[in-house]
């Protein structure tokens, strides 16, 4: 593949099949939403964008009752604007609105659910943050609420942005994972990252430690073996992370390997991450490079979804290591 050739020449060749035109078309769209996101996350608090929308008059909380930060509905607006118009979307699921967005066109052929500003409260603190869409055949132009509900393997496109160092995007078809990223000079994004593979094994783990007495036994067994290594049933010490920005994590991982963690607990049965915009698009992308994502009781895209904003279990990453902590979750169940 051409080192650094441009996202367009590079959908132009690999974009194959009945889906390559609107693929194209709307790839090359969130490439332009991206790029407008990342100029105003570059402005920092110069643009006046670091507060919250929660005043003594407005709510401004989410669906899932976290407080709204202006620019959750900034970059929201601007990747609506961005798809909204074009002929190829039939709706839009957003973590920012509570219902599907209608499509101003009466002919799309998918749907796209995103999360425009993952991490968010990281960026007063001027901690990476990112973009998260996944994308999906619509079964028909008027879609209603139950035409989003499918399964994570049904997905033709996942991606996201990193505005981090550099700003990237990185997404998958189904033919492999590919990173492009924004030369900021011509302001145009360049294959830097062709075919990503994660290691099948690793030193690294990301979980947030502070929930560890909220956990179910398989997750605690995992990281406590972690912690204890060589000392411990492990052939090797292990280093941590945690973000708490989760496009930084699976990046992290799809560089140089390691799994990342957020398991349901006794505070957050269902786990914190949502189904549909966050952990659906990562798992489509972790396994297309090789990895593994699981509940700890089946694959993250197999998952029949029951709502638009469901929360999943979520562990993903290396593939030996997902292995090893499904196998603890299965012993589990079958003793239970
Ligand atoms: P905690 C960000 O709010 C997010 O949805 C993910 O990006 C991140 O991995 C996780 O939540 C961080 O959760 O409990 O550490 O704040």
């Amino acid at each position: 593949m051409m080192q650094n050739m441009t996202i367009t020449e590079f959908l132009a060749q690999h974009l194959q099949g009945e889906h390559s035109a609107a693929l194209t078309a709307m790839l090359s769209d969130i490439a332009h939403a991206v790029k407008q996101i990342a100029v105003v996350i570059d402005a920092g608090a110069i643009a006046g964008n670091m507060g919250s929308l929660a005043t003594e008059s407005v709510q401004g909380v989410n669906v899932h009752g976290e407080v709204q930060k202006t620019l959750d509905v900034l970059t929201n607006d601007i990747f609506v604007e961005a798809i909204q118009k074009s002929g190829y979307v039939a709706g839009m699921v957003s973590e920012e609105v509570v219902d599907p967005i209608k499509s101003m066109v009466k002919n799309g052929q998918y749907l796209l659910c995103f999360d425009p500003l993952d991490g968010s409260s990281n960026v007063n603190v001027n901690i990476s943050v990112g973009t998260i869409f996944s994308v999906l055949k619509a079964p028909n132009s008027q879609p209603e609420l139950a035409d989003f509900l499918q399964a994570g393997t049904e997905q033709i496109c996942g991606g996201y942005a990193l505005y981090g160092t550099s700003t990237m995007l990185v997404f998958t078809t189904g033919d492999g994972v590919n990173g492009f990223t924004l030369d900021k000079k011509t302001n145009t994004f360049l294959l830097t990252h062709p075919q990503m593979q994660i290691p099948q094994n690793t030193t690294e783990f990301a979980i947030n430690m502070s929930n560890y007495r909220f956990w179910q036994e398989p997750v605690q067994r995992y990281v406590d073996e972690c912690l204890q290594g060589t000392e411990g049933e492990r052939d090797k010490d292990f280093n941590m992370r945690w973000v708490a920005s989760m496009v930084a994590e699976v990046h992290r991982i799809l560089v140089r390997g390691g799994i990342f963690m957020y398991p349901s607990d006794a505070k957050a049965r269902m786990g914190k991450l949502r189904l549909m915009y966050e952990a659906n698009p990562m798992s489509f992308i972790v396994e297309q490079a090789g990895g593994g994502s699981s509940t700890g009781l089946q694959r993250v895209l197999e998952v029949s979804p029951t709502g638009i904003h469901q929360r999943v279990p979520i562990m993903l990453g290396s593939k030996n290591e997902i292995d090893r902590i499904a196998s603890y979750h299965q012993k589990k169940s079958k003793r239970k």
